[in-house]
């Protein structure tokens, strides 16, 4: 049975939320059957029960799961015998590990420089909720956040220190084949160059080669994704 995913889209079919990337990633890791389906940021209060405030989430048959890693630890338990995302408990801990990394470290950096670019690519319905919540969040207007994004890129590749040591030594965080936590660190960066034309990794940078790699996965799925490059 195909399990449906309730992916955030902008305008042109931009997949760009970096939390139903690791949740698209995860189910191509495991071969399931699935459909992306476009859900603006309007239409989450009217997925499945109603009773929905985020995306990711996802559909199989009668059950429902919100949140990514809710839905890794769903699709681990309920497809054990397709490819492990975690290759057990270990794994499932410095996945955790590298999720409160990335969202903790990773996420602030990205968001301050793309906030402004993810306004203006979305459909015009969603813009003025974008704006209100995320304007209430940060404090003041996102092209104020998003300003002088030039003069911070030296501290935010400076910030990935660890995630370029460590795939400098080996193809991914799983080792020599990706594993969730791969995922995970690769969400913001999918997220940056579906929704803004503006280059957070440098091209030679170690990070830059891992992403790819990343991207080529599953016949070049993510990097088919609409993009700015
Ligand atoms: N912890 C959740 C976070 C999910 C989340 O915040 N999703 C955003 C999209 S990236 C969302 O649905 N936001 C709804 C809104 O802002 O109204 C997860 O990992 O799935």
């Amino acid at each position: 049975m195909t399990i449906v995913m309730y992916d955030l889209v902008g305008a042109d079919d931009r997949r760009f939320s970096p939390n139903c990337w690791r949740t698209r990633m995860a189910l191509l890791h495991k071969g399931l059957e699935h459909e992306a389906r476009p859900t603006r940021f309007e239409e989450i209060k009217s997925i499945c029960d109603g009773d929905r405030k985020t995306i990711p989430t996802i559909e199989d048959g009668d059950k429902v799961v919100t949140d990514s890693l809710a839905i890794a630890d769903y699709l681990e338990e309920t497809y054990a015998d397709r490819p492990s995302l975690f290759d057990g408990p270990v794994g499932r801990g410095l996945a955790a590990f590298v999720q409160n990394w990335t969202q903790t470290v990773v996420n602030p950096g990205v968001v301050g420089m793309v906030v402004a670019d993810i306004h203006d690519n979305l459909v015009p319905s969603d813009q003025a909720y974008f704006r209100a919540s995320r304007e209430k969040l940060f404090g003041r207007a996102l092209e104020e956040v998003q300003a002088g994004r030039e003069d911070r890129l030296d501290s935010v590749r400076k910030s990935l220190t660890p995630l370029r040591a460590t795939v400098s030594q080996q193809a991914f965080l799983g080792g020599d084949r990706p594993t969730y936590a791969d995922y995970v660190a690769f969400a913001p960066f999918q997220w940056a160059r579906s929704i803004s034309d503006f280059r957070i990794l440098a091209d030679d940078d170690p990070v830059s080669a891992w992403f790819g790699r990343v991207l080529d996965l599953y016949d070049g799925a993510a990097r088919r994704s609409p993009a700015y490059y």
